[in-house]
Protein backbone atom coordinates (compact mmCIF):
# COMPACT_ATOMS: atom_id res chain seq x y z
CA UNK A 1 0.00 0.00 0.00
CA UNK A 2 1.23 3.43 -0.97
CA UNK A 3 1.82 5.98 1.78
CA UNK A 4 -0.60 8.18 1.10
CA UNK A 5 -3.24 5.34 0.55
CA UNK A 6 -2.32 4.18 4.63
CA UNK A 7 -2.70 7.00 5.44
CA UNK A 8 -6.47 7.40 3.96
CA UNK A 9 -7.12 4.25 5.68
CA UNK A 10 -5.99 4.92 8.57
CA UNK A 11 -8.39 8.40 9.17
CA UNK A 12 -10.99 5.98 7.46
CA UNK A 13 -10.72 3.67 10.28
CA UNK A 14 -10.26 6.53 13.16
CA UNK A 15 -13.81 7.74 11.81
CA UNK A 16 -15.13 4.54 12.10
CA UNK A 17 -14.01 4.25 15.57
CA UNK A 18 -15.24 7.60 16.52
CA UNK A 19 -19.02 6.04 14.93
CA UNK A 20 -18.73 3.28 16.36
CA UNK A 21 -17.62 4.97 19.83
CA UNK A 22 -20.43 7.14 19.62
CA UNK A 23 -23.00 3.96 18.99
CA UNK A 24 -22.30 1.98 21.59
CA UNK A 25 -22.33 4.28 24.16
CA UNK A 26 -25.84 5.87 23.22
CA UNK A 27 -27.29 1.98 22.94
CA UNK A 28 -26.31 1.66 27.18
CA UNK A 29 -26.50 -1.82 27.14
CA UNK A 30 -23.68 -3.36 25.03
CA UNK A 31 -22.44 -5.59 27.36
CA UNK A 32 -23.61 -7.03 30.63
CA UNK A 33 -22.63 -5.05 33.42
CA UNK A 34 -19.03 -6.46 34.85
CA UNK A 35 -17.15 -5.50 37.98
CA UNK A 36 -14.56 -3.21 37.01
CA UNK A 37 -11.71 -5.22 39.31
CA UNK A 38 -12.91 -8.35 36.72
CA UNK A 39 -12.00 -6.52 33.94
CA UNK A 40 -8.58 -7.01 33.55
CA UNK A 41 -7.27 -8.90 31.42
CA UNK A 42 -4.24 -10.86 32.66
CA UNK A 43 -3.14 -12.99 29.93
CA UNK A 44 -2.87 -9.63 28.18
CA UNK A 45 0.83 -9.27 26.47
CA UNK A 46 2.15 -11.91 28.74
CA UNK A 47 4.70 -14.76 27.98
CA UNK A 48 2.69 -17.57 25.90
CA UNK A 49 3.63 -20.96 24.64
CA UNK A 50 2.11 -23.72 22.24
CA UNK A 51 2.61 -27.58 21.47
CA UNK A 52 3.40 -26.52 18.13
CA UNK A 53 2.58 -23.82 15.11
CA UNK A 54 1.72 -23.78 11.77
CA UNK A 55 4.14 -21.11 10.32
CA UNK A 56 5.51 -17.88 11.65
CA UNK A 57 2.98 -16.15 11.09
CA UNK A 58 0.66 -18.01 13.89
CA UNK A 59 3.02 -17.83 16.95
CA UNK A 60 1.35 -18.40 20.26
CA UNK A 61 2.18 -14.71 21.22
CA UNK A 62 -0.73 -13.44 18.86
CA UNK A 63 -3.25 -15.26 20.97
CA UNK A 64 -2.43 -12.86 23.86
CA UNK A 65 -1.18 -10.00 21.86
CA UNK A 66 -5.08 -7.68 22.53
CA UNK A 67 -5.99 -7.83 18.88
CA UNK A 68 -8.77 -10.56 17.08
CA UNK A 69 -7.37 -10.23 14.15
CA UNK A 70 -4.38 -12.19 14.80
CA UNK A 71 -4.09 -15.57 15.98
CA UNK A 72 -2.12 -18.53 17.27
CA UNK A 73 -2.22 -21.87 14.82
CA UNK A 74 -1.24 -25.16 15.69
CA UNK A 75 0.09 -27.20 13.74
CA UNK A 76 -2.27 -30.05 12.26
CA UNK A 77 -2.74 -32.26 15.01
CA UNK A 78 -5.43 -33.28 17.19
CA UNK A 79 -4.51 -32.63 20.58
CA UNK A 80 -2.53 -29.39 20.80
CA UNK A 81 -2.32 -26.66 23.89
CA UNK A 82 -1.75 -22.80 24.40
CA UNK A 83 0.00 -21.44 27.72
CA UNK A 84 0.35 -18.65 29.33
CA UNK A 85 2.70 -17.35 31.95
CA UNK A 86 0.74 -14.53 34.09
CA UNK A 87 3.94 -13.98 35.70
CA UNK A 88 2.41 -14.11 39.44
CA UNK A 89 -0.31 -16.15 40.92
CA UNK A 90 -3.77 -15.17 40.88
CA UNK A 91 -7.35 -15.94 41.76
CA UNK A 92 -9.00 -16.27 38.39
CA UNK A 93 -12.70 -16.04 37.73
CA UNK A 94 -13.65 -15.95 34.49
CA UNK A 95 -11.83 -16.72 31.07
CA UNK A 96 -12.76 -15.88 27.21
CA UNK A 97 -11.49 -17.88 23.93
CA UNK A 98 -12.19 -15.10 20.92
CA UNK A 99 -12.18 -18.69 17.84
CA UNK A 100 -12.87 -16.05 15.03
CA UNK A 101 -11.87 -12.71 13.47
CA UNK A 102 -15.13 -11.23 13.56
CA UNK A 103 -13.86 -9.53 10.39
CA UNK A 104 -13.33 -12.17 7.94
CA UNK A 105 -15.82 -13.13 5.89
CA UNK A 106 -14.39 -16.85 5.43
CA UNK A 107 -15.06 -17.73 8.68
CA UNK A 108 -17.32 -20.50 9.94
CA UNK A 109 -18.53 -21.53 12.87
CA UNK A 110 -17.24 -25.23 12.39
CA UNK A 111 -13.99 -24.09 12.32
CA UNK A 112 -14.11 -22.86 16.10
CA UNK A 113 -12.57 -25.01 18.40
CA UNK A 114 -14.60 -27.60 19.24
CA UNK A 115 -13.68 -29.60 22.48
CA UNK A 116 -11.52 -28.54 25.25
CA UNK A 117 -10.14 -27.66 28.29
CA UNK A 118 -8.99 -24.68 30.68
CA UNK A 119 -6.65 -25.44 32.73
CA UNK A 120 -4.54 -23.54 35.80
CA UNK A 121 -1.16 -24.36 37.32
CA UNK A 122 0.91 -23.19 40.24
CA UNK A 123 3.95 -24.41 37.98
CA UNK A 124 3.79 -25.04 34.75
CA UNK A 125 3.63 -28.72 34.75
CA UNK A 126 0.77 -30.21 36.78
CA UNK A 127 -2.66 -28.74 35.68
CA UNK A 128 -6.03 -28.71 36.93
CA UNK A 129 -9.31 -28.65 34.63
CA UNK A 130 -11.33 -25.93 35.75
CA UNK A 131 -13.86 -26.10 32.67
CA UNK A 132 -14.60 -28.36 30.01
CA UNK A 133 -16.36 -27.31 26.45
CA UNK A 134 -17.38 -29.57 24.12
CA UNK A 135 -19.17 -29.73 20.95
CA UNK A 136 -18.54 -25.92 20.44
CA UNK A 137 -19.58 -23.69 17.75
CA UNK A 138 -19.28 -20.59 19.11
CA UNK A 139 -17.49 -17.79 17.93
CA UNK A 140 -16.64 -16.49 21.16
CA UNK A 141 -16.46 -18.53 24.54
CA UNK A 142 -16.73 -16.54 27.62
CA UNK A 143 -17.44 -18.68 30.91
CA UNK A 144 -16.86 -18.08 34.63
CA UNK A 145 -14.76 -20.55 36.72
CA UNK A 146 -13.36 -20.95 40.59
CA UNK A 147 -11.12 -22.13 42.72
CA UNK A 148 -9.98 -21.96 45.98
CA UNK A 149 -6.34 -20.87 45.34
CA UNK A 150 -4.15 -18.99 43.02
CA UNK A 151 -2.49 -20.12 40.13
CA UNK A 152 0.68 -18.57 37.90
CA UNK A 153 -0.28 -20.52 34.93
CA UNK A 154 -3.07 -20.82 32.44
CA UNK A 155 -3.37 -23.24 29.54
CA UNK A 156 -5.91 -23.98 26.76
CA UNK A 157 -5.63 -27.68 26.00
CA UNK A 158 -7.17 -28.89 22.98
CA UNK A 159 -8.64 -32.15 22.38
CA UNK A 160 -10.86 -31.98 19.13
CA UNK A 161 -9.58 -28.50 17.24
CA UNK A 162 -12.68 -28.60 14.64
CA UNK A 163 -16.15 -29.36 13.44
CA UNK A 164 -15.09 -29.85 10.03
CA UNK A 165 -12.54 -33.13 9.14
CA UNK A 166 -10.20 -31.26 6.87
CA UNK A 167 -7.16 -29.03 7.71
CA UNK A 168 -7.62 -29.78 11.41
CA UNK A 169 -5.61 -27.13 13.19
CA UNK A 170 -6.10 -25.61 16.48
CA UNK A 171 -6.98 -21.72 16.02
CA UNK A 172 -7.45 -19.12 18.67
CA UNK A 173 -7.48 -15.71 18.17
CA UNK A 174 -7.31 -14.23 21.85
CA UNK A 175 -6.87 -16.55 25.16
CA UNK A 176 -8.23 -14.07 27.95
CA UNK A 177 -8.19 -14.59 31.43
CA UNK A 178 -9.83 -12.58 33.86
CA UNK A 179 -9.15 -12.17 38.33
CA UNK A 180 -11.97 -12.79 40.40
CA UNK A 181 -13.63 -9.83 41.22
CA UNK A 182 -15.14 -10.51 44.53
CA UNK A 183 -11.59 -11.37 45.80
CA UNK A 184 -10.09 -8.01 43.92
CA UNK A 185 -13.09 -5.95 45.42
CA UNK A 186 -12.20 -6.41 48.99
CA UNK A 187 -8.19 -5.79 48.74
CA UNK A 188 -9.27 -2.08 46.79
CA UNK A 189 -12.05 0.71 47.68
CA UNK A 190 -12.15 2.59 44.57
CA UNK A 191 -13.16 6.00 45.75
CA UNK A 192 -14.32 7.72 43.00
CA UNK A 193 -17.14 5.26 42.06
CA UNK A 194 -20.34 7.24 41.34
CA UNK A 195 -18.51 10.77 42.71
CA UNK A 196 -19.42 13.93 41.98
CA UNK A 197 -17.20 14.44 38.12
CA UNK A 198 -16.32 17.61 36.14
CA UNK A 199 -15.12 17.89 32.73
CA UNK A 200 -13.17 20.50 30.91
CA UNK A 201 -15.03 19.50 27.62
CA UNK A 202 -17.55 16.64 26.02
CA UNK A 203 -17.56 15.67 23.18
CA UNK A 204 -21.20 14.02 22.95
CA UNK A 205 -24.23 14.17 25.77
CA UNK A 206 -23.68 10.30 25.67
CA UNK A 207 -20.19 10.59 27.18
CA UNK A 208 -20.24 12.76 30.24
CA UNK A 209 -17.96 12.92 33.73
CA UNK A 210 -20.13 10.48 35.20
CA UNK A 211 -19.59 7.67 32.75
CA UNK A 212 -15.66 7.93 33.75
CA UNK A 213 -16.70 7.10 37.22
CA UNK A 214 -19.70 4.63 36.80
CA UNK A 215 -17.59 1.25 37.62
CA UNK A 216 -18.13 -0.14 34.27
CA UNK A 217 -15.01 -0.06 31.41
CA UNK A 218 -17.94 -0.64 28.48
CA UNK A 219 -18.95 3.40 29.09
CA UNK A 220 -16.07 6.53 28.55
CA UNK A 221 -16.05 10.12 29.24
CA UNK A 222 -14.57 11.61 26.12
CA UNK A 223 -13.65 15.33 25.66
CA UNK A 224 -14.32 17.69 22.39
CA UNK A 225 -11.16 17.97 19.77
CA UNK A 226 -8.45 19.56 22.58
CA UNK A 227 -4.98 19.17 23.43
CA UNK A 228 -5.52 20.03 26.70
CA UNK A 229 -8.49 18.25 29.01
CA UNK A 230 -9.05 17.36 32.28
CA UNK A 231 -11.37 15.20 34.44
CA UNK A 232 -11.91 15.83 38.21
CA UNK A 233 -13.80 14.48 40.78
CA UNK A 234 -14.97 15.40 44.14
CA UNK A 235 -14.18 12.65 46.82
CA UNK A 236 -16.65 14.20 49.20
CA UNK A 237 -14.10 14.24 51.89
CA UNK A 238 -10.34 14.55 52.45
CA UNK A 239 -9.18 11.21 51.92
CA UNK A 240 -5.71 9.59 52.20
CA UNK A 241 -4.95 8.37 48.88
CA UNK A 242 -2.14 5.47 47.84
CA UNK A 243 -2.86 5.04 43.81
CA UNK A 244 -4.73 5.52 40.89
CA UNK A 245 -5.99 3.45 37.83
CA UNK A 246 -7.30 4.61 34.69
CA UNK A 247 -8.66 2.45 32.33
CA UNK A 248 -7.57 4.06 28.60
CA UNK A 249 -9.93 1.01 26.40
CA UNK A 250 -12.77 -1.29 26.66
CA UNK A 251 -11.35 -4.85 26.93
CA UNK A 252 -14.39 -5.91 24.98
CA UNK A 253 -13.85 -3.73 22.41
CA UNK A 254 -11.81 -5.10 19.23
CA UNK A 255 -11.97 -1.91 17.55
CA UNK A 256 -9.54 -0.37 20.21
CA UNK A 257 -5.86 0.36 19.45
CA UNK A 258 -2.96 1.22 21.62
CA UNK A 259 -2.36 4.75 19.88
CA UNK A 260 -5.79 6.32 20.90
CA UNK A 261 -4.92 5.63 24.80
CA UNK A 262 -4.08 8.78 26.65
CA UNK A 263 -0.76 9.49 25.82
CA UNK A 264 0.55 12.62 28.37
CA UNK A 265 -1.34 13.01 31.57
CA UNK A 266 -0.74 13.87 35.29
CA UNK A 267 -2.63 12.77 38.33
CA UNK A 268 -3.16 15.68 40.73
CA UNK A 269 -4.98 16.34 44.08
CA UNK A 270 -6.89 19.62 45.71
CA UNK A 271 -8.37 20.50 48.45
CA UNK A 272 -10.20 23.53 46.98
CA UNK A 273 -10.41 22.18 43.35
CA UNK A 274 -8.28 25.62 42.43
CA UNK A 275 -4.80 24.63 43.38
CA UNK A 276 -3.94 21.35 42.02
CA UNK A 277 -0.73 19.62 43.31
CA UNK A 278 0.71 17.34 40.49
CA UNK A 279 1.82 13.75 41.82
CA UNK A 280 2.24 11.83 39.12
CA UNK A 281 3.48 12.56 35.66
CA UNK A 282 2.79 10.37 32.60
CA UNK A 283 4.02 10.42 28.85
CA UNK A 284 4.05 8.37 26.18
CA UNK A 285 1.91 6.27 27.14
CA UNK A 286 0.24 3.51 25.34
CA UNK A 287 -0.62 0.92 27.68
CA UNK A 288 -4.37 0.32 28.55
CA UNK A 289 -4.53 0.38 31.88
CA UNK A 290 -2.28 2.83 33.84
CA UNK A 291 -2.10 1.27 37.79
CA UNK A 292 0.25 3.43 39.80
CA UNK A 293 1.11 4.06 43.21
CA UNK A 294 1.57 7.53 44.63
CA UNK A 295 2.82 8.84 47.80
CA UNK A 296 1.28 11.67 49.76
CA UNK A 297 1.37 12.69 52.93
CA UNK A 298 -1.80 14.79 53.27
CA UNK A 299 -5.38 13.93 52.73
CA UNK A 300 -7.19 15.48 50.20
CA UNK A 301 -10.65 15.51 48.69
CA UNK A 302 -10.68 16.53 44.41
CA UNK A 303 -8.60 14.50 42.34
CA UNK A 304 -8.04 15.46 38.47
CA UNK A 305 -6.62 13.45 35.37
CA UNK A 306 -4.99 16.42 33.50
CA UNK A 307 -4.71 15.81 29.92
CA UNK A 308 -1.93 17.19 27.79
CA UNK A 309 -1.90 14.93 25.01
CA UNK A 310 -4.80 13.38 24.44
CA UNK A 311 -3.02 10.40 22.43
CA UNK A 312 -0.43 9.52 19.74
CA UNK A 313 -2.70 9.34 16.85
CA UNK A 314 -2.22 12.86 15.16
CA UNK A 315 -5.88 12.94 13.28
CA UNK A 316 -8.74 12.47 16.05
CA UNK A 317 -7.95 14.80 19.03
CA UNK A 318 -10.22 13.69 22.06
CA UNK A 319 -9.10 12.25 25.69
CA UNK A 320 -10.82 9.19 26.57
CA UNK A 321 -10.89 7.90 30.49
CA UNK A 322 -13.28 4.72 30.31
CA UNK A 323 -12.09 4.58 34.28
CA UNK A 324 -11.12 6.52 36.35
CA UNK A 325 -10.05 5.17 40.25
CA UNK A 326 -8.58 6.27 43.18
CA UNK A 327 -7.81 4.07 46.43
CA UNK A 328 -7.10 4.83 49.79
CA1 LIG B 1 -4.68 -11.90 18.66
CA1 LIG C 1 -17.07 3.90 32.63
Amino acid sequence: MTRLAHNITRIALLILLVTMLAVAANSGTVHAATTLNATTNLALHKPATASSIISVDGEASQAVDGTTTTNWVSAIVEISWLMVDLGEPAAIGRYRVVHANPYETWQRASINLRDFQFQVSQDGQNWLTLDSITDNLADVTDRPVSSSEKYRYVRLYVINPQTELSSRAARIYEFEVYGDGAQDKTSRLNLTLHKPAAVSSVYVASQKAPKAVDGLTTTAWASAISEKSWLMVDLRRRTSISGYRVIHADPFETWQMASINLRDFQFQVSNDAKHWITVDTVTDNTDDITDHAVQLHGRYRYVRLYVTDPQTEQVYRVARVYEFEVFP
